[in-house]
């Protein structure tokens, strides 16, 4: 895998050598802003001519368009993977840094493809997109950016119980090059920004049964201990910080633990977990190109206007769950989903629907498929957990071919995934899926 990736570093070599310009197509989420940001701040040092574009989802059309664009090398992060076919009939140079699962398509020599799932590495909890596109700039000398392939790594939900694998050596890289610091503390969100009672009802990761999502349950258990909920958590005194610790963790252990940290980060992008929500929330409200600014290092109205789409995100997310909560999943045999035509629920339906899972609001031994009305399609988001994946679900597989079936397109992780189908199909998708679902827990 360091190899290929060498590969495609010296290809980029070889095009920074020769002032071509680039064309960087990436994700529009955490993972796939930072993997952008990688690269750019990569190619930004570098003095090279290049263009950003950060996009939901790479369709057959665009990879059609981007076909008579006028660069001399693209490069794909965080997607790419399921069209290597349509790459090595480009006249380009084109590099895939990409970790979504892949099909047997071999590359030709214009082409590299770079990818955990060729090397046997799991792509859902090892490696990130971030982290594929920080390999391909690693021998230029970048071990400071890679702390950025880590934010990705908690984008994509691969950090929060510790980094395993190829992220292990990436975090060895960004703790070598001094950019990043581990220590332990709690690991509540927005210690320094939001009263007390905020940071832990917005504390999703590790989950806090009873106060994530859920701004009363965490008031009252404030109270119950006779901290006042209005202050912030870096107000109180040391005595309370260690009344509350003691009693989060026997809330839920993981909750002390180790933080990461770039010390020469302003407060509110200092800790990796939290620069990744910051970016989540600018993709989820379509400001993507204003989380890759702050990434490449823009502040100050950048700032607070990303703080602003936090606060607003996490009043969408809260209102999520109390309809989870409300209302509940509709249970299928085997899978169990969520359906909304409302506006402010569409668009956290992935990050509920997941977030319902951990923090136990929704049975996590099934499968949630999350569905949203878009017009004529419907969008689905699919999430479950990982003893769910040890027991043979794989949702990438079987988004992908239920979608298929119905004139869709789907895909993704096993953990995680993603499709797209006409409304019409709404039924009938939701009973192969089950199905599918069935079929892959008998048969393991
Ligand atoms: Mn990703």
């Amino acid at each position: 895998m360091l190899n290929k990736a060498g590969e495609a570093c010296d290809m980029l070599k070889e095009h920074i050598e020769n002032d071509s310009v680039i064309r960087l197509v990436s994700h529009n989420d955490a993972d796939g802003i930072s993997a952008a940001a990688v690269i750019a701040n990569a190619l930004k040092e570098e003095d090279v001519q290049f263009h950003t574009t950060l996009i939901p989802r790479l369709k057959e059309e665009t990879v059609n368009q981007l076909r008579s664009e006028k660069y001399d090398l693209f490069i794909f992060s965080d997607m790419g993977s399921p069209f290597i076919k349509e790459f090595n009939t480009y006249k380009h140079d084109v590099i895939v840094a990409d970790h979504h699962q892949v099909d047997d398509t071999a590359s030709e020599s214009n082409v590299i493809h770079i990818n955990p799932h060729l090397f046997e590495i799991d792509g859902s909890r090892d490696l990130c997109g971030a982290g594929s596109a920080y390999l391909t700039v690693r021998d230029m000398d970048k071990k400071h950016l890679a702390y950025f392939a880590l934010i990705g790594a908690f984008g994509d939900m691969q950090g929060q119980d510790g980094f395993t694998g190829v992220n292990q050596l990436i975090l060895n890289d960004a703790i070598e090059s001094g950019t990043v610091e581990v220590h332990e503390g709690l690991k509540i969100v927005s210690k320094a920004s939001e009263p007390i009672f905020k940071s832990l009802a917005y504390t999703f990761s590790p989950p806090l049964p009873g106060i994530s999502g859920d701004l009363e349950g965490s008031q009252e258990f404030l109270e119950k201990m006779n901290l006042s909920y209005g202050i912030k958590f870096t107000d109180l005194e040391d005595e309370e910080k260690d009344l509350l610790k003691d009693a989060l963790v026997s809330i839920n252990p993981e909750i002390f633990g180790d933080c990461y940290t770039v010390p020469k980060e302003v407060p509110l992008l200092k800790d990796l977990e939290e620069y990744s929500y910051i970016l989540d929330a600018c993709g989820k409200n379509k400001k993507q190109g204003l989380g890759l600014s702050i990434a490449l290092g823009e502040r100050e109205q950048a700032l607070d206007a990303a703080l602003r789409l936090q606060r607003q995100y996490r009043d969408q997310i809260v209102k999520g769950l109390e309809w989870i909560k409300r209302e509940g999943a509709q249970q299928l045999n085997a899978i169990q989903y969520l359906y909304s035509e409302d506006k402010v629920l569409k668009s956290v339906m992935g990050t509920i629907a997941s977030i319902g899972l951990s923090v136990e609001l929704l049975d996590n031994s099934k499968p949630v498929i999350g569905m949203s009305r878009l017009h004529k399609d419907i969008k689905i988001s699919g999430r479950t957990t990982r003893d769910m994946v040890a027991r043979g679900v794989n949702l990438g597989k079987a988004l992908r071919d239920s979608s298929n079936n119905f004139m869709g397109t789907g895909g993704g992780h096993d953990i995680a995934a993603g499709a797209m189908i006409p409304y019409e199909a709404k039924d009938n998708f939701l009973h192969l899926v089950d199905e599918m679902v069935e079929y892959q827990l008998s048969n393991d």
